[in-house]
């Protein structure tokens, strides 16, 4: 399975193409645009949420509601793109045409956290638009919908993904609290930073309407849950077959990730190892289970066939309203850092896109062990499999 996104965060369209996966999985353009709809939801998301609109269109490998076994082509049209036509034009545009438009001014003023200064040196620009339009998380959308794709093949599979916020600055939700299932979902997304806990979700909208008054940004943790997964996902032979391994690269590619924990990762660096593993027993029917998952459902780099769990942190947007300083590189004065403007917080909507990324690296793992040109042909090889393990 690979895939690739392209597009600027003010160009015309993001787009994205998934290739192989089989045949046969039923997909259909509402259900890429409920996933895009997800990621916008969220308490403190800045102004540009609320008028973009994700338009998706469906442009290859599927037809009549499934894929066909050719690459998915998606568009996901930038609904902004009329005020940016000629700052944004692929080609040459005459300057008396962007001349006075307030958006087309060099940013010159780079933003210390973001991309914007070390991209201009490392390209050669003189100003940070060309740098910060495609390091922008706008690009984060077209991850969300290959991951739609990649959702639903495993969903077809009997595999479920479910996204959460667990800690939004200061505020986290308390340890032991019950973690959602895939039930839980449409609750997820009505509440407002797709938090499970009620209480410590008004804690966070009180935390968020703070930072927004006092002009700052918050960061946050998100945790990412996928259920029915087969034992034997990933390879403890090499590094990088590693599903773990595989699933932190996925994660720390997301925009403003600056940390991931498998299972109670950092946690479980404190204790001793009789309180640190997942006892293996036999229940009343015989069969083997553990009696605990501290582990998020990975050991030795493969899936063992119980509940996944992954966190990722976030750390707060770098676009402060309350400007930090930087030098302008125009005149080689200080000055505080360029700001339009921009989200206080956008951790909920990286929760979802934390689960389109271990959809994606799901997706791929499941075809590299159980492969299938057919969605049919898969669905038989992971029975076949999980019929003939030993599992009591
Ligand atoms: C972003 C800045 C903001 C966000 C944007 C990411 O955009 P603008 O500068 O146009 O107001 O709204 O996020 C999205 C557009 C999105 O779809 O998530 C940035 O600089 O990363």
């Amino acid at each position: 399975l690979r895939w690739l996104t392209a597009g600027e965060s003010h160009g015309p369209a993001l787009t994205g193409i998934i290739e192989g996966l089989p045949a046969g999985i039923e997909i259909s353009s509402q259900d890429v645009q409920a996933a895009l709809a997800r990621r916008r939801l969220g308490y403190g998301r800045g102004a540009r949420m609320k008028f973009e609109e994700d338009q998706v269109r469906l442009l290859g490998g599927v037809r009549h509601g499934r894929t066909q076994g050719g690459p998915v082509a998606i568009e996901v049209g930038n609904t902004e793109w009329p005020k940016w036509e000629q700052i944004m034009a692929a080609d040459v545009v005459d300057q008396a045409e962007l001349e006075g438009q307030a958006r087309n001014a060099p940013l010159t003023r780079p933003r210390p956290g973001h991309a914007d200064f070390t991209g201009m040196q490392k390209y050669g620009f003189d100003e940070a638009r060309p740098v910060l339009e495609r390091a922008s998380a706008r690009e984060t959308a077209m991850r969300v919908a290959l991951g739609a794709v990649a959702s639903r093949f495993l969903a077809q599979l009997e595999i479920s993904l479910v996204s959460h916020t667990v800690a939004v600055g200061g505020v986290s939700v308390p340890e032991g609290t019950a973690l959602p299932s895939a039930a839980d979902v449409a609750a997820l997304d009505t509440d407002p930073l797709r938090c499970f806990d009620q209480q410590t979700s008004a804690a966070m909208v009180a935390e968020v309407d703070a930072a927004h008054r006092e002009g700052e940004t918050l960061g946050g943790v998100v945790e990412v849950l996928a259920y029915g997964l087969p034992p034997g996902l990933g390879s403890y032979v090499h590094w990088d077959r590693r599903l773990d391994s595989r699933l932190a690269a996925a994660l720390m590619g997301i925009q403003a990730i600056k940390g991931v924990e498998v299972g109670d990762g950092f946690r479980t660096a404190a204790r001793r190892g009789s309180a640190a593993h997942d006892e293996i027993v036999l229940d009343e029917d015989g069969a083997i289970r553990r009696l605990s998952n501290r582990a998020g459902g990975i050991e030795g780099g493969m899936s063992i066939g119980d509940s996944l769990r992954v966190r990722a942190a976030m750390k707060p947007i770098a676009t402060v309203p309350r400007a930090l300083r930087t030098v302008d590189v125009a005149t080689g004065q200080p000055a505080k850092a360029h700001h339009q403007r921009s989200d206080v917080c956008a951790v909920p909507a990286a929760g979802v896109v934390a689960e389109a990324m271990v959809a994606l690296v799901l997706a791929e793992a499941v075809l590299e062990k159980f492969g299938g040109d057919s969605l049919a042909e898969t669905q038989r090889n992971l029975r076949q499999y999980l019929a003939n393990i030993p599992q009591e």
